[in-house]
């Protein structure tokens, strides 16, 4: 019986080994024209060399990839986790202990900085969480064999653009599994299209230089349509909600949600700025809390097309400002 155990271990592992190399050299050969293109794209050979050398399939990011998310948070229970007392009071810290930089910062792109810092602590826990995963290894695993093949090879094109740039080595270009780098998590795409080199030394930097990291997501919200003379939205009380309400798209203006009986709160009537419109989001439904949303949330949900994380980005950035 131990005989047989033993033999059905070795034969199971010997086949996984098997399956691994097997992927490898599947890998290795897509490879090969994947340089081509690179290269016909202005890739220089030195970056390829760089970028490639010891390029490993990794099959921990296509079972990542394959996961079927769990059973689905509450806005509850994720607030609770995402926007803590500990995040908000590790937030006010660092607010304080950069308020010169992100002032300036803010000014200079009319952002208020509540709003990088919350996305800053939100994204990579203010910077200590970015991933671990080598980028090129992660992006060049998903092009190959991901459900998201084009996407990811698009994606794996831009990063080696970052690199051919000098911005950073290929070493150092760590991130998510699925290809969001530093520590504003900007997938090499938005990189390209916002990222700053803000301290001017000739490198973007969204992984070691916070004046990039903070005028990067700053450059982000502010080319995305931010309003910097307006929030997010707010919590707010309605009498008689109907489901037929909720809607972020469906805007009205704060005189028509007042009519609605929609107040502040504290039960306070809204303030009413001229022109501004706003939305209703309910995200655990209209027996949980209900938000009226601000141009501005639409400008977070273009960062991540999520209520959860564009709720908790404002709830945070409150949260934080009201800790100065
Ligand atoms: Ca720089």
């Amino acid at each position: 019986m131990k005989k047989f155990i033993l033999f059905t271990f070795v034969t199971l592992f010997s086949t996984l080994a098997t399956a691994q190399a097997a992927d490898q050299a599947s890998f290795n050969q897509w490879l090969v024209q994947f340089k081509q293109k690179a290269k016909a794209d202005g890739i220089s050979q030195e970056t390829l060399d760089a970028a490639f050398r010891d390029a490993k399939y990794l099959p921990r990011v296509i079972e990542l990839d394959r996961k079927q998310p769990e059973s689905k948070m509450t806005f509850a229970q994720y607030r609770e986790r995402i926007v803590s007392t500990q995040r908000i009071n590790q937030g006010r810290h660092e607010f304080r202990k950069h308020r010169a930089l992100l002032e300036e910062i803010g000014a200079a792109y009319g952002v208020q900085p509540q709003y990088i810092v919350a996305l800053w602590g939100i994204e990579t826990n203010y910077g200590t969480n970015t991933g671990g995963f080598d980028v090129i290894d992660s992006l060049a695993t998903l092009a190959h064999e991901g459900r998201r093949r084009d996407f990811f090879s698009d994606e794996l094109l831009n990063a080696l653009h970052i690199i051919n740039d000098d911005h950073i080595s290929a070493d150092d270009m760590q991130g998510s599994w699925a290809g969001a780098m530093g520590q504003s998590q900007f997938m090499p795409s938005s990189f390209l299209a916002y990222a700053q080199d803000y301290n001017k030394d000739g490198k973007k930097d969204i992984w070691t230089t916070q004046a990039d990291v903070f005028a990067s997501a700053a450059n982000y919200l502010a080319r995305s349509g931010w309003h910097g003379d307006e929030k997010w939205g707010r919590q707010v009380r309605m009498a008689n909600v109907r489901e037929s309400d909720i809607s972020r798209e469906n805007k009205k203006s704060l005189n028509e949600w007042s009519r609605l009986e929609v107040t502040q709160i504290n039960g306070q009537s809204l303030p009413v700025v001229a022109g501004m419109k706003a939305g209703l989001v309910a995200p655990d439904g209209t027996s949980g809390p209900i938000y009226l949303t601000y141009h501005n949330y639409d400008v977070i949900m273009k960062w991540n097309r999520s209520t959860y994380f564009a709720t908790s980005v404002g709830l945070l950035a409150d949260a934080i400002a009201a800790g100065q």
